[in-house]
């Protein structure tokens, strides 16, 4: 962590309490004499009701649980800052986004959406992406997701949606999946959904790491200046490392080798100082070209894309530290679209008008009752002051006998300030209509982004697509909802729909498709940035391995930011061939290939049979998955004996430096699609 510790960090050090070397105590403060055996009447009689430190401790442990989010319940989180390149005073006075002298605190968690809280992490799923700024007029929420658009476009059908999505409630299954006929019924059922549907089945929703991919705040908001003018917005946040995901194959099995994958990969790369970054970008449309597109602006199944409205870059924040305790900070923090500041006002988007009703109701039976503000996490960094009093768990202490406005006996204190003294006003956007349960006409184009999106990806991102509707609704059990689901999709894609449609036994649609050509390039992967940093490599070693070149090659990959893990048959250590010695990370049985982004095979003088045999299957393995494998020495023969050699991605050579600059070209490239696989 950096060293000069931030506002919210300072503010958070008075919550701390260590208790290593400490006595126990009760939570009155009386010092225990025995914690591991309950107060009876004799030695084998019965427990007496007067152990009060029984009851205490027991009656704590028994209400240690609180109620999982609804939706987003398994999460992960890290501190950070934000610091802004230049001033968007143009666009909004808010002060994080106005003054680059200044570093905002940040707290950030990551999440999947629709398993409980110990479910896995590489499911097919969309990423909550939730930043919380402390700013100093107030906390400001930008509570995102990694998918730029949404299912549905009103908030009422947010309850129908989570039903559909989550186990079916007849049985409780499946567990953190889509691939379940309600989810689907859903979907053909209620058409909107098309465009999202296409990024849920897309690489979008398997990422790499938290570390890797995009946020969005998804819907149009509204930046307002110190005139009063108003834009109309989009956030962005790009990882400084590029957006890149696994492979359907691997993340399945990555769910039984490591449930935990992303927050292990988040929590270590913050311990190493490898800090994850992310580039803040946004979109602006000015107010008089709210109908100039093909799109409503307040649509949020639409993306604004990106050729027609750039993103510009405008500051970047980096996560730095983790938190000290997952209960304390990542579970009760409570994130809210409407926690705004001056000058990041709302739009009439039907999706974020219910949206700002449903946050702050969630946490009162997530966090039991009104004062959750005061829970250290939530607590802006400025003070704050209301006439609100008591509710469960109250904290401050307000020694004033007034707790209403107007007043005389406080000076009619605490007052509301005027725009000049930093009171919140609200954009006065001028609206009339009839009262009505309607969508607008606007809204109404469900396919052609869909298709956009479609046109955009490069061909193997087309084949992961199709495999993934064809996985999904394999799982389908209802012909009927396969039915509808290829009839829906033929409006987006006939490419698309025949091919998965022959795979679900279902007749492929002869017409149909979209007459959108366009493609926005900004959508697909393809496009993304590349490089080695901070990519795991697994190192295949066993005794009696070239000393020298292992030792050259692993200089030249850690000078690239690459981290390594020796793996070999046994834990303790390996020996070289000029007795230099390395530490052995993991056997064949404690990790495996999916685990790395790629593999290096060395072997050494002295492995058996077996030895290559486990070490062919971590190879073949990764090979499948499309990752880079290099061999050097005993390695190369392995790649030979297993067909491997010549192929995209795979690097092999005698000669430790040509080896090492194209093995971390190859790492850096991600993944090699043109590879042909059986
Ligand atoms: Fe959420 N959402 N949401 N959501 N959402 C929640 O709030 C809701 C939507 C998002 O890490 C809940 O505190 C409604 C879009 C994230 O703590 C709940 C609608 C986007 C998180 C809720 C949406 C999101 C939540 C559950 C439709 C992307 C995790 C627990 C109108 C822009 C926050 C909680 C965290 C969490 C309601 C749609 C993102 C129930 C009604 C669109 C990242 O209040």
């Amino acid at each position: 962590m950096s060293n000069d510790k931030s506002k919210k960090d300072e503010q958070l050090e008075q919550y701390r309490v260590d208790d290593t070397g400490k006595h126990t105590t009760t939570n009155q403060g009386l010092k225990v004499s025995e914690d591991e055996f309950s107060l009876k009447a004799g030695e084998r009689g019965p427990t007496l009701m007067e152990d009060f430190h029984f009851r205490e401790k027991m009656t704590h442990f028994d209400h240690e649980r609180i109620p999982e989010r609804i939706v987003h319940a398994r999460g992960f989180a890290a501190h950070g800052e934000f610091e802004l390149y230049k001033s968007l005073e143009k666009y909004t006075k808010a002060d994080f986004l106005t003054d680059t002298s200044k570093k905002t605190s940040t707290f950030v968690r990551f999440s999947t959406v629709a398993g409980s809280k110990g479910s896995s992490e590489t499911v097919r799923d969309v990423r909550g992406f939730s930043t919380k700024f402390y700013t100093e007029e107030g906390n400001y929420d930008l509570v995102g997701n990694n998918i730029p658009v949404f299912f549905i476009q009103d908030a009422i059908k947010f309850p129908d949606l989570v039903h559909a999505l989550k186990p079916e409630p007849h049985n409780g299954m499946p567990q953190a999946a889509s691939a379940h006929d309600t989810f689907w019924d859903f979907i053909a059922n209620n058409q909107e959904s098309a465009h999202m549907v296409m990024w849920a089945m897309s690489d979008r929703a398997i990422p790499r790491s938290f570390r890797m991919m995009e946020g969005f705040g998804v819907h149009t908001f509204r930046l307002v200046n110190a005139e009063g003018k108003s834009h109309f917005v989009k956030f962005h946040w790009k990882p400084v490392l590029g957006t890149h995901s696994l492979v359907w194959d691997e993340a399945q099995k990555v769910s039984g080798k490591d449930a935990d994958f992303h927050r292990g990969d988040l929590y270590n790369s913050i311990e190493d100082g490898d800090y994850p970054e992310y580039e803040l970008g946004i979109q602006v449309i000015p107010e008089e070209e709210e109908f100039k597109f093909d799109f409503d602006v307040l649509d949020p199944t639409k993306v604004w894309p990106e050729e027609d409205v750039p993103v510009e870059i405008v500051g970047k924040m980096t996560l730095n530290r983790n938190v000290d305790n997952v209960f304390a900070e990542t579970e009760q923090v409570a994130f809210h679209p409407g926690h705004v500041v001056p000058g990041i006002d709302f739009t009439n988007d039907p999706l974020l008008q219910g949206r700002l009703f449903s946050y702050t109701d969630t946490q009162l039976i997530r966090l039991g009752g009104p004062n959750f503000h005061e829970l250290p996490i939530n607590r802006p960094v400025c003070p704050f002051f209301n006439n609100q009093r008591d509710g469960y768990g109250r904290q401050t202490i307000n020694p004033s006998q007034v707790s209403y406005h107007k007043n005389s006996l406080a000076g009619n204190t605490p007052q509301p300030a005027s725009e000049e003294e930093g009171g919140y006003k609200h954009y006065q956007e001028k609206v009339e209509g009839h009262k009505v349960r309607a969508r607008s006409e606007s809204f109404k184009d469900h396919f052609s982004q869909a298709a956009l999106f479609w046109n955009s990806m490069s061909d193997h991102e087309k084949d992961h697509l199709i495999q993934a509707f064809s996985f999904e609704l394999g799982k389908v059990e209802s012909v009927a909802v396969r039915e509808q689901i290829v009839e829906m999709f033929s409006n987006v894609s006939l490419e698309l729909t025949q091919a998965f449609a022959e795979n679900i036994g279902v007749t492929p649609p002869q017409n149909g498709g979209s007459d959108v050509t366009k493609s926005s390039p900004a959508l697909s992967q393809a496009n993304t940035k590349h490089s080695p940093n901070t990519r795991k490599v697994g190192l295949i070693l066993a005794d009696g391995y070239n000393g020298k070149d292992v030792q050259e090659n692993l200089d030249h990959f850690a000078s690239q930011g690459i981290a390594v893990e020796v793996i070999s048959d046994k834990q303790g250590t390996v020996q070289g061939d000029d007795n230099s010695e390395m530490p052995v990370d993991h056997t064949f049985l404690t990790t495996d290939s999916v685990l790395y982004d790629a593999l290096y095979a060395v072997g050494g003088k002295e492995q058996d049979k077996a030895f290559k045999k486990k070490a062919s299957y971590f190879l073949n393995e990764a090979f499948t998955h499309f990752k880079p494998v290099g061999a050097t020495h005993e390695g190369v023969h392995w790649l030979k004996e297993n067909e491997l050699s010549g192929n995209s991605g795979v690097v092999s050579g005698e000669n430790a430096d040509d080896f090492a600059g194209e093995f971390v070209e190859a790492v850096a490239a991600h993944r090699h699609w043109d590879r042909k696989i059986m």
